[in-house]
């Protein structure tokens, strides 16, 4: 995506002059879905597409905003309470009021901005939005005084104060600190973070994009957390010191078997179970160990199907042809419901793998799935 084309749409919406642009990515995770707003560990980073946007102060109290993409015109005032309708403009109006709500001296503004994040495929467009955002409020307004890890927040708490999505800290940590060529291993508890050079010799990183996104995945999103919850509540009662599942053993879990329901115990058996896989990964990694890291992501699939049960027959399908293809691993990335799987695949496969899911997911559902290969690239930027 390039930034004469974002700024030449602004000139023409706007009044002819430009502003300054900013950009952010969209992410993958290698591993650790669900573990974030547990308190565990997360594997992720940022990509090579995202959000661009060019924005100029407009000595009005008031937010000019145009997508670009989806040809749509918003204006907000900086002191109404009541976010815009359209779900978009709710991203850029939340970042503004949780900027605000820092002390940052947001003015109005114009901003055109436009995308190449595929929507509804699990890389995050949302968070690479709210991190666009709030890196160019900060430049703009703010004196660069709020450091990287509130700008992560600042996005988080648009999802959830603004968007009704009760997200973890993976998205937006990855959109605003991700580093060309490394994974984050991100401690979501206490932002403690590590970057690990992530190029695997004699393999590539794949993403499949199913091309569903099934209805009500923020409620159903929701609703695992709460069930997360549920469950810390019921070990609390004997261990006041857990805090998260991330607290808790398998051994504490089952000590509560008869006080939570079945299907918030599945729930928190994977999320204690993917944890440890985090971490199992990471160590494999530095050892170059390939094959445990493949084994690893079908473990999460597996659980992501059967205990978490977020994913779909798309999904499913797609992990099964993975699997059959003998692709080292393969599993769902991100909330689930939809969106993408990611996958290790070995140079001398990825041709047969390629054509194989095109086919054989066409022939199943009526339509190819999307291919991305994976560049891990830098975070949150000025670009000019
Ligand atoms: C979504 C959320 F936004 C993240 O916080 C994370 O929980 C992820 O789903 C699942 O790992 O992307």
């Amino acid at each position: 995506m390039d930034i004469e084309f974002v700024r030449s749409r602004f000139i023409k919406h706007f009044d002819g002059t430009t502003g300054s642009v900013y950009a952010s990515p969209g992410r993958i995770n290698l591993i650790g879905e669900h573990t974030d707003y547990n308190g565990g560990f997360v594997f992720p980073g940022a990509v090579d597409k995202g959000m661009i946007a060019e924005i100029k102060p407009n000595g009005k109290d008031k937010v000019c905003a145009y997508s670009i993409d989806l040809k749509d015109y918003v204006e907000f005032g900086l002191n109404e309470e009541d976010a815009p309708k359209a779900s978009w403009a709710r991203y850029i109006f939340g970042v503004c009021r949780e900027m605000i709500k820092r002390g940052v001296d947001v003015k109005g503004f114009n901003t055109a901005f436009a995308g190449d994040v595929p929507l509804g495929a699990g890389m995050s467009s949302s968070a690479a939005l709210e991190s666009t955002y709030a890196f160019a409020l900060n430049d703009l307004f703010g004196d660069n005084k709020i450091d990287k890890f509130e700008l992560a927040k600042v996005g988080q708490a648009t999802e959830h104060n603004y968007c009704g999505v009760n997200c973890g800290i993976m998205d937006q940590f990855a959109s605003v600190f991700g580093k060309e060529g490394h994974l984050i291993r991100l401690d979501c508890r206490s932002l403690e973070y590590q970057y690990f050079p992530f190029k695997p010799e004699g393999y590539r990183l794949v993403l499949v994009d199913s091309v569903v996104k099934h209805e009500l995945a923020s409620s159903a999103y929701n609703k695992r957390r709460q069930s997360c919850e549920a469950v810390v509540a019921a070990i609390k009662a004997t261990h006041p010191e857990v805090e998260f599942l991330r607290d808790c053993s398998m051994d504490m879990l089952n000590e509560v078997k008869d006080k939570v329901s079945e299907e918030d115990y599945k729930r928190a058996e994977y999320v204690i179970e993917e944890i440890q896989r985090v971490l199992d990964v990471c160590d494999a990694l530095e050892k170059g160990d390939y094959e445990t890291v493949g084994q690893k992501m079908y473990e999460t699939h597996h659980g992501m199907s059967k205990l978490y049960e977020v994913s779909c027959e798309e999904l499913d399908f797609l992990n099964d042809i993975a699997f059959d293809c003998g692709v080292t691993g393969s599993r769902i990335m991100g909330g689930g419901f939809g969106g993408c799987t990611i996958n290790l695949v070995k140079n001398e496969l990825y041709e047969t793998f390629i054509s194989t899911v095109k086919d054989r997911y066409k022939e199943k559902f009526g339509r190819s799935p999307k291919v991305y290969d994976v560049v891990i690239s830098d975070g949150s930027r000025k670009l000019c």
